[in-house]
């Protein structure tokens, strides 16, 4: 499916440090992406489930990987991005019966609507960008490969993968059985239906049901389960062993655990991922922002009363990208005063001098894409700009502000 538009970029006159980031997987910060030269970066980013407006946790998400993408780019890597949507999934088709809508009307509406606001916060486009029901044909194929591996049951008219058949299945989130058990209901399994082999069986074809949609394939209609899509689109855009696995810390189990377990059954000894890495979540009024629980902050509602979106970033950037916060107004009323005395400071030309602030900027954002350190160096040119340009011109340097904003844009992603 098609993509969204692709931001400018401009170049930069160094290169950024090799990036390290933080894999859940190895519990600990790993350089992602150095392989070998000429070898893309390359990166899966689970998308949207389509049937609500984009979110502040959302937004957050795309940004953190924005900022991996931007970070690789800046350290010479040719990056190749690939972003799902699933446009077929139970609370999809759940919010399209209660509103009255034709599901695929709904997913492609929230989709476009996805698309302007990721254009809006200037994140860079993946190169592949696959929705759920396009990919039916590579399920179905990857089904019948895990079903020749004889990882594949019938359960009635449903088909469920065995975790048996992954010897490194649990070594994603290294979560214990007891977690595992605990979470995964909380997560869309189903541990309690009658006939798994365990528990933690994955369910990966659903057997047609009255008034849903169904597809054709080898074991009867029916349409794929969750972690069979993400499996699926990943080995077909970026092949076995890509560098990084991305999304929030709600998809550590069981979504990840078990893509990298339907991969490696049909890729022995390669795992799905080099790396997997997770971005905290954002709350509102003390609980996860979540679509079920309607404590939502929308980044079109804001864009629609005319904020501006380079301040919704700037929030998300004074976070770190691992870290849980909660979204307040204060934090936007403050971020859109900050991106009005930034302008200030750039529009005067001369400034405070900018190699050193380009080191630190491009320093910060590889060591675990620390966006707060970022932005602090940053604040802390405008200060000395603002301080010093007028009585201190000789120290200061006549192409600063020029080269500090081609920095946060190529870097951070503000355009100012
Ligand atoms: N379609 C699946 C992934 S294949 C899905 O989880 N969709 S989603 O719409 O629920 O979430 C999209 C992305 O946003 C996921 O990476 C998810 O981890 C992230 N996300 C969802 N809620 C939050 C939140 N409150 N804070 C941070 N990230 C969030
Ligand atoms: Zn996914």
């Amino acid at each position: 499916m098609r993509a969204w538009s692709a931001p400018e970029v401009p170049a930069l006159p160094v290169t950024g440090p090799a990036v390290r980031l933080f894999d859940t997987s190895r519990n600990d910060v790993v350089e992602v992406g150095a392989a070998a030269a000429g070898v893309p970066a390359s990166l899966y980013v689970c998308g949207i489930t389509p049937y609500d407006a984009t979110h502040m946790g959302h937004a957050n998400t795309y940004v953190a990987f924005d900022l991996l993408n931007r970070a690789w780019r800046n350290a010479g890597l040719i990056v190749n991005y690939a972003q799902n949507v699933t446009d077929v999934d139970d609370p999809l088709l759940e919010r399209a019966d209660k509103v009255k809508i034709d599901w695929r009307a709904l997913a492609e509406r929230e989709t476009e609507l996805f698309r302007q606001d990721m254009e809006a916060l200037r994140v860079l486009p993946p190169d592949n960008y696959t929705g759920a029901v396009e990919s039916i044909p590579l399920v179905i194929a990857l089904i019948q490969r895990l079903d020749d591996a004889g990882a594949i049951y019938r359960v009635d008219e449903d088909l469920y993968f065995s975790v048996a058949a992954d010897e490194a299945f649990g070594e994603e989130s290294h979560f214990s059985r007891e977690q595992m058990l605990e979470i995964f209901p909380q997560r869309g399994g189903d541990p309690d239906r009658a006939g798994k082999k365990d528990p933690l069986d994955a369910l990966v074809w659903r057997g047609e049901r009255p008034g849903e949609p169904s597809w054709d394939s080898p074991w009867g209609k029916g349409r794929p389960g969750w972690h069979i899509e993400c499996a699926a689109i990943a080995r077909e855009h970026l092949g076995a062993g890509f560098t990084v696995q991305g999304g929030g810390s709600d998809l550590i189990f069981p979504h990840h655990e078990m893509c990298a377990a339907h991969a490696q059954v049909v890729d022995p000894g390669v795992p799905f991922a080099q790396s997997y890495v997770h971005c905290g979540m954002v709350g509102y009024l003390g609980e996860k922002m979540s679509k079920s629980k309607g404590n939502l902050v929308f980044v079109s509602a804001l864009r629609n009363a005319e904020i501006d979106p380079m301040a919704i970033r700037l929030v998300l950037l004074r976070h770190h990208y691992r870290s849980d916060w909660e979204w307040t107004d204060d934090l936007l009323f403050d971020a859109v005063d900050t991106v009005t005395q930034w302008r200030k400071a750039l529009v005067l030309g001369r400034g405070a001098p900018a190699a050193p602030v380009v080191e630190e900027v491009l320093s910060a954002l590889a060591e675990d894409l620390d966006a707060p350190r970022a932005v602090a160096a940053v604040q802390s040119w405008v200060d000395a700009t603002l301080g010093v340009v007028g009585h201190m011109a000789e120290t200061s340097d006549e192409r600063a502000a020029e080269q500090i904003a081609a920095l946060i844009d190529a870097a951070l992603g503000l355009k100012l």
